[in-house]
């Protein structure tokens, strides 16, 4: 049973898309009531402080976004000296640069990194080759070493995953330059169809597997619109035929369990489009899936 304590982490970013919506995710979710529902699992739930991205103080997008990244990675660091787990809740997914960096910094005295990148999205674009420029596009090239010192660099090191410790799933919308990269890198990318065909609990299982094989702490990056639109639609950047909510609830139920299961996040959930909160509803639904303790509550004897 995981009794860690779970501390929850605002990353309070927008800028890293075109759409700044998903900055005020955090206080959304927390209206919503996602700590309580997350204490109702059995875990000890925690607040941290939020990462507030200030664009104001930044010379241009790319640049809040470093300034950010650095800050969200010292937090995150931080969370796992003091023994506790983070959750951090995004933000446009521009976050993850900053997430798991802290986290391969934390690891890196004793080993590498795994992760699980759920996306309808590949995100492996760097300045050089995306149109958008949007640094949310960028963070898994950043990750694995590719992009700008402030992104791909924190902690003065590069490649804070390997290759072959991440693999992607439910990617449906990218462009050629992207895939190139993570196919020159040899990345293994679960496409939507893959998943459609073989199914995302053996997906997830067979993904997990790998990023556990070579590592000493695994995590999932949880782009929300990984999923169908049906279920999750108030997200930045909504892409049809998704990962059903139901197929994966109880798949994830097996992260939190694995004592080296170290950090997640849930990125691009967007408030502003996100009518009557149902995607509010999946988000929770999902972290708690992921994050129970693993045993029913006891009930306290009367
Ligand atoms: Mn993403």
């Amino acid at each position: 049973m995981n009794t860690r304590v779970l501390q929850l982490i605002g990353a309070e970013v927008g800028e890293g898309a075109s759409d700044g919506g998903c900055k005020w995710a955090q206080p959304a979710l927390r209206e919503r009531g996602i700590q309580l529902a997350l204490s109702a699992t059995g875990r000890v739930v925690t607040w941290g402080d939020p990462v507030t991205a200030q664009p104001l103080r930044a010379s241009n997008r790319l640049d809040a976004i470093e300034h950010f990244s650095l800050r969200l990675a010292a937090a995150v660091e931080k969370t796992l000296r003091d023994g506790k787990q983070p959750l951090v809740l995004g933000g446009d997914h521009s976050s993850a640069a900053g997430t798991w960096s802290g986290v391969a910094q934390f690891l890196r005295p004793v080993g590498r990194l795994g992760l699980i990148w759920i996306d309808a999205h590949m995100d492996a674009h760097t300045p050089q080759t995306s149109d958008s420029q949007a640094p949310h596009g960028m963070p898994l090239a950043a990750l694995l070493g590719h992009g700008s010192d402030g992104m791909a660099a924190l902690y003065g090191w590069r490649g804070k995953l390997l290759p072959h410790n991440v693999v992607v799933i439910g990617a449906r919308s990218y462009e050629p330059a992207e895939a190139e990269l993570l196919a020159a890198l040899n990345v293994r990318v679960m496409t939507m169809e893959e998943v459609l065909d073989r199914s995302f609990a053996v997906c997830f299982n067979e993904a997990r597997n790998q990023v556990t094989r070579d590592t000493v702490g695994w995590g999932l990056t949880l782009d929300l619109d990984g999923l169908d639109p049906l279920d999750a639609p108030g997200t930045g950047t909504p892409v049809e035929t998704g990962i059903r909510l139901a197929d994966a609830l109880p798949v994830l139920a097996q992260c939190s369990t694995d004592p080296t299961f170290v950090a997640m996040e849930l990125a691009e959930y967007n408030p502003l489009r996100d009518f009557g909160g149902h995607t509010a509803e999946a988000a929770k639904q999902l972290v708690c899936a992921a994050l129970a303790p693993g045993e029913p509550v006891q009930a306290l004897a009367a």
